[in-house]
């Protein structure tokens, strides 16, 4: 029994030293922006994710082929690639709720021609004194873009297996009733969403989609 309470005992002080070195910035080296939550100063203990966490993000990635792109509306260059930035934007919905579908749009400006990837996904939060980032899920639906061309951006059309035909990644095909009936693609900042978007120099592309928190 005293062995037992040594090692609870031992295990109470690794969280505690855990809780004050971990700082979610380290993580944000590795992985993305910080969303713009406030209170870092809470305990780390089992707080629930605030409701200002549950964002959608649209990042777009022309890094494989060295597609610089200039930010127009709603975007900017992904600070956390450094020099890389230019290759890649990224976004933010804002806040969401679950009752109600918001407007999210985004414009950029390729500067060669070539296919970027088209990534829906949701923001990145990391609870204070945690390192995993946690998963706050928000849907995805009638993703329209011009610009260039996107397809199945309704999710209504499925392949074989029953996944949203067209696009990657590791989102989530889910029912919804709105807006425009049937499938929406449920995603968080490690599952996301992807198509390729064949690129033009000069030409504005335009991301359309609306979006809401997901039942976690
Ligand atoms: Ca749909």
């Amino acid at each position: 029994m005293k062995k037992l309470m040594v090692i609870v005992a031992a295990m109470g002080f690794a969280v505690g030293v855990y809780a004050q070195t971990a700082k979610p910035a380290d993580a944000a080296k590795i992985a993305a922006p910080a969303a713009k939550v406030d209170d870092k100063s809470a305990p780390a203990a089992n707080i629930p994710i605030p409701e200002s966490a549950y964002r959608a993000r649209i990042d777009v990635d022309g890094m494989p082929g060295k597609i610089a792109m200039k930010p127009v509306k709603n975007c900017n260059e992904a600070d956390w690639m450094k020099d890389d930035k230019i290759y890649r934007m990224t976004s933010d919905s804002g806040p969401l709720k679950d009752t109600e579908w918001k407007a999210f749009e985004i414009s950029f400006t390729p500067e060669k021609d070539g296919n970027v990837s088209l990534v829906l996904m949701g923001q990145y939060f990391v609870k204070p004194g945690e390192k995993a980032i946690s998963p706050t899920w928000v849907l995805f639906d009638d993703v329209k873009v011009t610009g260039t061309e996107l397809k199945n951006g309704n999710f209504s059309e499925l392949d074989d297996k029953g996944k949203p035909k067209l696009w990657g990644g590791s989102g989530e095909l889910v029912d919804v009733k709105n807006p425009d009936s049937g499938k929406a693609i449920r995603v968080w900042h490690n599952q996301g969403a992807t198509q390729l978007l064949a690129v033009k120099a000069g030409q504005t592309v335009t991301v359309t989609a609306k979006v809401q928190k997901a039942k976690q």
